[in-house]
């Protein structure tokens, strides 16, 4: 049979055209499904009350927080007190850290109008459901913490609240449903061993009570991963933290911290190996801080030394949150407001916890 190759063209052409509007339809489709999603996040995170918040705090997490708050859906951040009893041992400074953290993030801008802001032990159903949680729990999954052997390596005496603190975190999460959790990179861990117990607990019982979230994670590393004045991840129990309204003498005193070496100023220097500038480039416009790495990259007699570059960072920390250093004084001297929005806000946590609490005790027959 003769082929008529001219008909077979004009066929597969007429074929292609009508596959190529299927696939920007399904693009369509699945755009607008993303969209429709967007407005339906629900973002969620803690910070511990186990010190005064640093700047790994806030750029890995309050600053993404605050700026979460613009986008619609729903929005939920805690102050993880219970979290901090596995360190804290003197009731009035667990009680101060908890409302200078307070004050913090209000200072810093979080709005509490459009953010349920509380204390994690005014929600008392956050436990409950973590003790549910660890009843499906394997041992093996908290032994692989890193922040657990972390800790341990570096000399902290481990508790059972330390090593079940996973679990505890689980809960403050799966607690209130949401669909992303901001964090800095090191808890990203824990986001995942959150998403694990909540497949584990809705296996176990065969019912889909707790809803999987995803880490929320700054895609760049120098913020997701502040280091600290040692080099280290900055971390309060590594005492190598700047406190983020540290100011005058004892900001200068923190800045002076940040390890450097002996060599001087002419010696030219990669500023990839001077720790100095992973503080710089968190403060630094991106124009100014190559100037500064190329001068100290060439050395010679114009190179700046160590102390200028401190002096530099010294100003633009003080800059960069001096409006937040007023604005915290203003809720100090208003302890009444903070208590209010604490309270307001454990409320509405606390309707949604107990709707939460009550599925997962139906689901595993206590009730
Ligand atoms: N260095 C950091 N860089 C970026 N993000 C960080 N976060 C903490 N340190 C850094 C993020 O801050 C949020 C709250 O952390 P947390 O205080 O509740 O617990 P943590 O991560 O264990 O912080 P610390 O300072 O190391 O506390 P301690 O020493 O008390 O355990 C999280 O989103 C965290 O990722």
């Amino acid at each position: 049979m003769p082929v008529d190759c001219q008909h077979i063209g004009v066929r597969i052409k007429a074929w292609a055209s009508v596959l190529v509007s299927v696939l920007k339809r399904i693009e369509g489709v699945e755009s607008a499904y993303q969209s429709s999603r967007v407005t339906l996040n629900t973002y969620l995170s803690g910070i511990q009350s186990s010190g005064l918040s640093h700047l790994g705090n806030w750029f890995g997490a309050m600053r993404p927080h605050i700026q979460l708050q613009e986008l619609e859906g729903e929005h939920f951040y805690f102050i993880a007190d219970y979290h901090a009893l596995t360190t804290s041992r003197d009731p009035a400074v667990l009680k101060n850290n908890v409302r200078e953290l307070a004050v913090a993030y209000l200072a810093m801008g979080l709005d509490p109008e459009r953010v349920t802001f509380w204390r994690q032990s005014d929600v008392p159903q956050v436990t409950e459901i973590a003790w549910m949680l660890s009843c499906v729990t394997g041992m093996g999954l908290l032994e692989r913490a890193h922040s657990f052997k972390d800790k341990v390596a570096q000399g902290v005496k481990p508790n059972v609240g330390l090593f079940t603190y996973p679990a505890l975190m689980a809960a403050d999460i799966l607690a209130f449903d949401p669909t992303h959790v901001p964090v800095g990179a090191d808890q990203k861990q824990h986001v995942e061993m959150t998403q694990d117990m909540a497949t584990s607990f809705n296996a176990a019982f065969g019912a889909e009570v707790f809803q999987r979230p995803e880490p929320l994670i700054e895609s760049d590393e120098r913020l997701a991963k502040v280091v600290g004045t040692d080099g280290q991840k900055m971390s309060k129990s590594y005492g190598n933290t700047i406190w983020l309204f540290e100011t005058g003498k004892k900001l200068k005193k923190a800045v002076n911290q940040i390890t450097t070496d002996s060599r001087p100023p002419e010696e030219p220097k990669d500023p990839k190996g001077v720790l100095l500038f992973r503080f710089l480039e968190l403060f630094l416009p991106a124009e100014e801080l190559e100037g500064w790495e190329a001068r100290v990259l060439e050395g010679g007699v114009d190179a700046p030394g160590y102390g200028h570059l401190k002096a530099r960072l010294i100003e633009q920390i003080e800059e960069t949150f001096r409006e937040g250093r007023e604005r915290r004084m203003e809720f100090l001297n208003d302890p009444a407001e903070v208590d209010r929005i604490l309270v307001r806000g454990a409320e509405r946590a606390r309707e949604r916890a107990i709707a939460v609490r009550d599925r997962a005790l139906k689901a595993c027959g206590l009730r």
